[in-house]
C-alpha cells in the first residue's frame, strides 16, 4: 500500500488546549505520527512517500477563501500583536454565535481568530498552516493515487482534518484532509465517492462541506453527541439537505460502546455507502475508539482493528485511509496498521 507520508507535520507541535478552566498539555501530539512510522517500518508495511504541493485552487474546492487568506498570515499577525506571541500558541477567546455578524471580518487579530474557530482547543502554531497543508497536499496525493488505479492508500499525517469546516477549525483540525481528498476523486472523474468517519468523535467539518451534495455520501459512527465532542452535530436525524437529503448517515452510540455493537453500525453504514452507489471510499481513520484512548469512551480492542480493516475491503471499493484522532499515543501506530494490515489481508 501507497503511504503518503506528511513529512511536515511536526511544524504543528501545540503546547496547551483548554480544559476546564486551565490550559492542559496538547493531547494531539507529533509523537503520534511518528509511532504510526515506526510501526509500517516495523511490519515492514507500505511504500513511503511524501507528496508534491498542493495548488491553492485545490484547496479552494473545499475552504472558503478568506478562510484560507486567515490561516496563511495567522502566524505573522499573532506575532505582530506582541513579540513575545512567538512563544505562545494562539487559542481563540471570542466567539461570533447567535445575533453576532460573521460577514466583517473585524481588523483584530483575536476576533478573527474566534470568527473562524469554534473552540478553545485547537492551538494554531508557528508551522501549523505550512504542516496542515502538506497534510492536505498528502490527501490530495492519496486521491490521485486511487484515480490511477491504486486499489488503496494511506495519508499518513497530522493535524487531523475532520472536524475542519469550509470556513473554521476546531477539534485539533485546521484543513479537512478528507474533504479535500473525495472532491479531488470527483474532480478526477469518480461519480460518486463516500467518505466513511470512524473516528470517535463525530466529523462535523466533513458533514458539512458535504451536507448539500448527492456526490459524495457521508457515513460517521461516533460517540453520541449528547454527551460527546463536538457536541452540536452528529444527531442521527440529520440526513442531508437539499440534493443531498439521504446522503447523510449518523450513527451515534453510547459512551462505552464494545466492538460487537461498533461493529454492527459499521455494517450499517457501509451497507448505505454501498446503495448509494459510491465509486471510491474515504476512510476518516481515527483509532481514538481504543479502548485505552484518554479523551473518548469506546472499547474497541487493539486487534480489533484488523476486523475493521477487514470489514472495509469486503465493500470492495478503492480506498483512501486518512489519519484523524487517536490519542493513546504508543497504542496509534499498532492500532492504524492493524486497519491497514487487515484490509490487505482480506
Ligand atoms: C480529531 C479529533 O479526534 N479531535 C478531537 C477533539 C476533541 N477535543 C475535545 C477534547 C475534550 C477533552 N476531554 C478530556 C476528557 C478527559 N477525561
Ligand atoms: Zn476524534
Amino acid at each position: 500500500m501507497k503511504v503518503f507520508l506528511n513529512d511536515r507535520h511536526p511544524l504543528h507541535h501545540g503546547r496547551h488546549e483548554m480544559f476546564r478552566g486551565e490550559l492542559v498539555p496538547c493531547f494531539e501530539v507529533p509523537a503520534r505520527a511518528d509511532y504510526v512510522l515506526q510501526e509500517l517500518r516495523d511490519r515492514s508495511f507500505g511504500t513511503v512517500q511524501s507528496a508534491p504541493p498542493i495548488e491553492r485552487a485545490t484547496l479552494e474546492r473545499v475552504h472558503a477563501a478568506r478562510y484560507l487568506d486567515f490561516l496563511t498570515g495567522a502566524w505573522d499577525e499573532w506575532v505582530a500583536l506582541d513579540p513575545d506571541n512567538a512563544q505562545r500558541d494562539a487559542l481563540p477567546s471570542y466567539w461570533p454565535i447567535r445575533t453576532f455578524r460573521s460577514d466583517v471580518l473585524p481588523a483584530s487579530f483575536p476576533a478573527r481568530l474566534g470568527l473562524f474557530s469554534f473552540d478553545a482547543g485547537s492551538p494554531l502554531t508557528a508551522g501549523t498552516w505550512e504542516a496542515a497543508r502538506q497534510g492536505a497536499a498528502c490527501a490530495a496525493a492519496g486521491a490521485a493515487a486511487l484515480l490511477a488505479g491504486e486499489r488503496s492508500a494511506f495519508v499518513l499525517t497530522r493535524p487531523p482534518g475532520h472536524h475542519a469546516g469550509p470556513d473554521f477549525f476546531g477539534g485539533y483540525c485546521f484543513l479537512n484532509n478528507a474533504a479535500i481528498a473525495a472532491q479531488v476523486l470527483r474532480d478526477g472523474g469518480m461519480e460518486r465517492v463516500a467518505v466513511l468517519d470512524v473516528d470517535y468523535h463525530h466529523g462535523n467539518g466533513t458533514q458539512a462541506i458535504f451536507y448539500e451534495r448527492e456526490d459524495v455520501f457521508f457515513a460517521s459512527v461516533h460517540g453520541d453527541p449528547h454527551t460527546e465532542y463536538p457536541y452540536y452535530l452528529g444527531y442521527a436525524d440529520e440526513r442531508g439537505e437539499g440534493a443531498g437529503l439521504g446522503c447523510n448517515l449518523n450513527l451515534p452510540l453510547p459512551k462505552g460502546t464494545d466492538f460487537a455493537r461498533w461493529r454492527d453500525a459499521l455494517r450499517v453504514a457501509l451497507q448505505a455507502i454501498a446503495a448509494h452507489g459510491a465509486q471510491a471510499l474515504v476512510v476518516s481513520l481515527g483509532v481514538d475508539t481504543f479502548e485505552a484512548d484518554p479523551i473518548s469512551g469506546f472499547r474497541l480492542a487493539s486487534d480489533d482493528y484488523l476486523r475493521v480493516g477487514a470489514d472495509i475491503a469486503a465493500a470492495g471499493l478503492p480506498t483512501l485511509f486518512v489519519l484523524e484522532g487517536g490519542y493513546a499515543v504508543a497504542e496509534v501506530g499498532r492500532n492504524v496498521v492493524n486497519v491497514l494490515a487487515g484490509f490487505v489481508q482480506e
